[in-house]
């Protein structure tokens, strides 16, 4: 058999394959794939199917936008498992996305009502906050977890810094979401609590961490693998807190299978393609109370006269901290 020159790797690698996207930045996405690292860019055929100024791919009124609002808004996301075609020297180009199983959104910055998928195919949502220094904010985390009712994706709370603080000051509000039904994790990188139990909840798993600025992520993270901190910090610090932030997110992987995506400065996600009228559904507490209003499906339950949920808000059965969070998110 004669074999020309250069055969060997042209050839098969003018094959179609597969891969995940794990890091994307100035137009190109990394993927991993059972051949290692490839450094992609985008079809033109892909832009044009994809790029849509509406969130629901199978609008039928959906067109292109101008490729101005590429930047903005990306048919490929972190976490998303594409079809690409090899272009050799570990470089190639993604043809098609597959279908999501979860994704987490926000409204892209901008005028237009436009999504931007910050991770694809998520497993769990897990918001960060420390028991001390800073202390923690109840409402956020009420937004974190109603951000995940919307993507229908398990939350994990985690509480750090556990060190700093009474533990008895913050049982109320973690048995609080425990009651919820949301798991709830208590940890210090001082002490070393719950540290095993973050571990074995991650492992194995696609989860996209939250937490302002100076929670404990970072040590988090390097007390469960020394170095992976450092490496989410090399990116967040490389891309600041300016607005291009989400645009250079990246997918790690950790040493016992699994990967985390670290989410800084991301404030709005989530809740943009919610309408205003399904903003109580993402609380759990408030379900079992959405029939019963007197103005029915139209009451906001902020003001209205007859409100199940405000009745049972003054019947101690649904909290008033929580329904704060509710009114807030309604504004
Ligand atoms: N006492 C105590 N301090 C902690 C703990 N975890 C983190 N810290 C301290 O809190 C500060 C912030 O921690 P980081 O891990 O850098 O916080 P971060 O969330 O990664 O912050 P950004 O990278 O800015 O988003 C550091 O001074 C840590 O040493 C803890 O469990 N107990
Ligand atoms: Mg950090
Ligand atoms: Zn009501």
């Amino acid at each position: 058999m004669v074999r020309r020159p250069g055969e060997d790797t042209d050839a098969p690698a003018r094959q179609p394959g597969r891969g995940t996207v794990f890091r994307k930045s100035q137009g190109r996405y990394w993927l991993r794939t059972p051949g290692g690292a490839v450094a992609c860019s985008l079809s033109n055929k892909l832009r044009k199917d994809l790029v849509r100024p509406t969130a629901d791919p199978s609008s039928l009124r959906a067109h292109v936008v101008g490729v101005r609002e590429i930047r903005v808004v990306d048919p490929v996301a972190v976490g998303d498992e594409v079809e690409f075609l090899p272009g050799g020297g570990g470089a190639g180009m993604i043809t098609g996305v597959l279908p999501r199983r979860s994704r987490i959104s926000r409204r892209a910055p901008g005028s237009r009502p436009l999504e931007q998928v910050l991770v694809a195919n998520v497993d769990q949502f897990v918001p960060i906050f420390a028991a001390a220094q800073p202390p923690p904010r109840w409402n956020l985390l009420d937004r974190y977890l109603a951000t995940a009712e919307a993507a229908g994706i398990e939350a994990l709370v985690c509480v750090t810094k556990l060190d700093l603080a009474e533990e008895s000051s913050l049982q109320p509000e973690a048995d609080m979401y425990r009651r919820l039904g949301y798991r709830v994790l208590l940890t210090s990188v001082v002490t070393g609590r719950g540290l095993e139990g973050l571990a074995e909840a991650l492992r194995g798993r696609v989860s996209v961490l939250a937490g302002k600025s100076g929670v404990g992520k970072t040590s988090l993270l390097n007390a469960l693998e020394p170095g992976l901190g450092l490496r989410v910090n090399e990116v967040s610090a490389a891309t600041g807190k300016g607005k291009h932030t989400t645009t250079h997110l990246e997918m790690f992987p950790l040493e016992d299978g699994g990967f985390v995506v670290d989410t800084p400065g991301v404030r709005e996600f989530g809740l943009w393609e919610v309408p205003a009228s399904e903003v109580a559904s993402l609380f759990r507490e408030m379900r079992p109370y959405l029939g019963g209003c007197r103005f029915g499906a139209g009451c906001a339950h902020l003001r209205e006269p007859g409100c199940a949920v405000r009745d049972a808000v003054a019947a101690g059965e649904i909290t008033s901290r929580r329904y704060e969070s509710y009114r807030r998110m309604r504004e």
